[in-house]
């Protein structure tokens, strides 16, 4: 497998700014991908904002097994954290973000007014791996499209204020990935789901991962998309990829099948799924 790494200098940059700009902010939403919700959670984002109040959305919901993401939500819940998970796009969602913000800040916004201070409006800053859905986020929290959106990593560029006809300014923020992953398959994940600029790894080495797992836990969905029988399933591999690709009539061309995978599955078109696994994780919980 080819090995995902880099050091973006604006990425330690992106850090610095969030660390900066903390102090001025009551709440940090903090955005994973409801598909890999433990891969997207970027390590340094989570030790910088840990003493501040913050929620936890696991964006593009619509995208990602619902029976497993159920099971993250409660799974952070058990463990003291604030969880919901979203569509970013739905329209509705400002009362629901709005209501657990409330929640989330009640005692905080009850000392104020103890002592006085009523104030309406409540500063939060929007963070996240590339491509996870901030500035979609931000726009339906504003009721506008003022936040640039794209499907692409890194199409926020810089920090920017913003504000919402509810009470809210919204801090954008450019999407943050860390240096270097300790275990090689968070960094496949990413790129499966597009979080990763696509000339940073091989294809074929991301779609084979991806397709191990829907082969192992979405069969359904692989033999329906790209018309394969059981036997075909049950290759190697490699051998699995090349079927595909010839179902695709994209000859022995399995660079361009494989990003064929990826795409369709970005787009749902593979059903909807997750790459990580909360039995997983408990498994390596108690080996500790
Ligand atoms: N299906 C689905 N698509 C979403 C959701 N949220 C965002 N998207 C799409 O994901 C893509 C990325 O959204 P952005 O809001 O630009 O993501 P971002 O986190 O601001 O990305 P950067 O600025 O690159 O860090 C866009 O094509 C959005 O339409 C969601 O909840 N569900
Ligand atoms: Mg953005």
């Amino acid at each position: 497998m080819a090995i995902i790494q880099w050091y973006p200098g604006h990425m330690a940059k992106a850090i610095r700014q969030v660390q900066e700009k903390l102090k001025l902010v009551d709440i940090v939403f903090e955005l994973v991908d409801a598909r890999i919700p433990e891969s997207s959670r970027n390590p340094m984002i989570q030790e910088v904002i840990e003493n501040k109040p913050h929620l936890l959305l696991l964006t593009k919901a619509d995208l990602a097994d619902p029976v497993e993401t159920k099971e993250w939500l409660k799974y952070y819940r058990q463990h003291g954290e604030n969880a919901i998970a979203i569509d970013s796009r739905e329209t509705k969602i400002e009362q629901v973000i709005i209501r657990e913000t409330n929640k989330i800040l009640k005692e905080k916004i009850q000392n104020k007014a103890d002592k006085g201070i009523i104030s309406h409006e409540i500063r939060a800053m929007c963070i996240g791996i590339p491509n996870v859905g901030k500035s979609t986020l931000l726009n339906h929290l504003l009721n506008k499209k003022v936040a640039i959106t794209g499907d692409k990593p890194g199409v926020t560029k810089k920090q920017q204020w913003l504000k919402s006809p509810h009470g809210l300014s919204l801090l954008d923020t450019p999407g943050i990935l860390w240096p270097k992953f300790d275990d090689q398959s968070i960094g496949t994940k990413l790129a499966f789901t597009g979080a990763i600029k696509e000339n940073l790894y091989a294809n074929d080495d991301v779609a084979l991962y991806g397709l191990n797992i829907f082969r192992n836990k979405y069969p359904a969905e692989l033999l329906s998309r790209y018309k394969l029988n059981e036997e075909e399933l049950d290759q190697n591999l490699p051998e699995l990829l090349l079927s595909i690709t010839k179902k695709l009539g994209m000859k022995d061309d399995y660079d361009r099948a494989s990003l064929r995978i990826m795409l369709d599955a970005r787009k749902g078109k593979l059903g909807r799924f997750c790459l990580d696994f909360v039995g997983e994780v408990v498994d390596e919980d108690s080996r500790n």
